[in-house]
């Protein structure tokens, strides 16, 4: 696998997400399951922009986190050194490059901006901290121009330059081409962060195209939050990642903490995980239709690229719908320990589809009718003998009638 970082930003891009007004104790809750989790940076709201984001980056500092603790600053001396005192182990430096933000943010110049870099990099340099220096609007600005910024930087002794697609239109070809041409200003030993915006639904597969072309730390927030629709979103990178080397994701980061992580961030921030999240949302290991469902029961691998197990979640067999087939009916049957053919399972899997078809099903319907059909089936032989104790049985926490199965 490729030597990669996260970079978490739940605490900095997250803070600038519509929704979020984190309290200190909040803060220190995201922080330490993060820490937990196994993410190898916190980066954290400048300390410049009001007293309680300083006081919230020292206590978090302080926590004695194994993660490494950062500072997002803008390029000004004061900020650095307000960073420095707060404690955190790194200051991250950034500064709008492309046009649009030289001409409407801060109105200055390449040479101006190198300059000031100048001026800014030996502050955090002599303070011992950890150093990147980032260029805002990197897509949008000319890439000569930023691998001038870069290759000075590079010379003033910063760990790390980040790039960042601030408004998200990076396709991950051409992230890859940007992370290469970083490459070859910065030399092998300085690191190369990505930070890539949602805006086009690209952020996970620009910030794997960015590792691969070499990029060492990727940006990441639980469930994406930031500025707009947010940034790439931790879980999904996780999931992304693990499919490269599911064992050496898994030596790296306490996967089964996913769910919480996600759970706990929805909740502070006042929105559901949603449906449709890598990993977390409610139905990511769901089965429906009978083909699917088949095949899954007999190799989970047919239909799924992430194993639930690692992530301490189970699959769900949706059996109460139209689109069932018998081979799910017969497995739910074994779960409540009823014994049918394949014949008589093929002709209660017609009546489900019929039932479904005629109205809304829940699987204690699906379950009602496997009982009537069992003991129609076996009464005439006397056969009741031949119920077991049901097991497994279970509806999908998010209310989906569903079938938990094993691994
Ligand atoms: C911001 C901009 C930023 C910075 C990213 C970085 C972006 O909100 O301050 O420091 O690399 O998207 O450009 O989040
Ligand atoms: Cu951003």
């Amino acid at each position: 696998m490729r030597r990669f970082a996260i970079i978490d930003s739940t605490l900095r891009e997250g803070e600038q997400f519509a929704n979020a007004f984190f309290s200190t104790q909040q803060k220190i809750r995201i922080a330490t399951l993060l820490d937990a989790f196994g993410v190898e940076y916190l980066e954290l709201t400048s300390p410049a922009a009001s007293p309680r984001s300083m006081e919230d980056c020292s206590t978090i500092a302080g926590l004695g986190l194994r993660a490494k603790t950062l500072t997002h600053t803008r390029c000004h001396p004061k900020d650095v050194e307000l960073a420095i005192a707060s404690g955190v182990d790194g200051v991250d430096v950034v500064i709008g490059t492309s046009s649009e933000l030289r001409r409407f943010s801060h109105g200055k110049s390449i040479d101006e901006i190198i300059a000031l870099a100048r001026e800014v990099i030996p502050v955090a340099v002599a303070g011992g901290v950890e150093v990147r220096f980032s260029t805002e609007d990197s897509l949008r600005s000319e890439l000569s121009d930023i691998l001038r910024i870069y290759e000075a930087v590079a010379a003033l002794g910063v760990h790390r330059v980040g790039i960042a697609d601030t408004i998200g239109i990076g396709t991950p070809s051409r992230i890859g081409e940007i992370v290469a041409a970083v490459r070859g200003v910065v030399g092998p030993k300085i690191d190369i962060e990505f930070h890539g915006h949602n805006d086009t639904g690209c952020a996970v597969a620009n910030a794997w195209a960015a590792i691969h072309a070499g990029a060492t730390h990727v940006d990441t927030t639980v469930l994406g939050i930031g500025e707009r629709n947010g940034i790439t979103p931790l879980a999904s990178f996780v999931a992304r990642m693990y499919v490269d080397d599911p064992e050496g994701v898994k030596r790296k980061y306490k996967l089964p903490l996913l769910r919480d992580i996600d759970h706990t961030v929805a909740k502070i921030v006042g929105v559901d995980v949603p449906f449709n999240a890598c990993v977390t949302g409610f139905c990511a290991f769901t089965h429906k239709a009978g083909i699917h469902a088949k095949a899954v029961l007999n190799d989970p691998s047919t239909y799924e690229v992430l194993a639930p197990d690692d992530f301490g979640l189970s699959r769900y067999i949706n059996v109460a719908s139209r689109l069932t087939g018998w081979n799910a009916i017969q497995h739910r049957a074994s779960q409540l320990g009823l014994k049918f053919t394949d014949d008589q399972a093929r002709h209660i899997a017609e009546q489900i589809k019929s039932a479904a078809d005629a109205g809304h099903m829940t699987l204690d319907h699906v379950d009602a009718i496997l009982h009537a059909e069992f003991r129609r089936v076996s009464e005439p032989q006397g056969l009741l003998s031949g119920l077991v104790e049901g097991k497994g049985e279970l509806v999908a926490s998010n209310g989906t009638a569903g079938v938990m199965t094993g691994g």
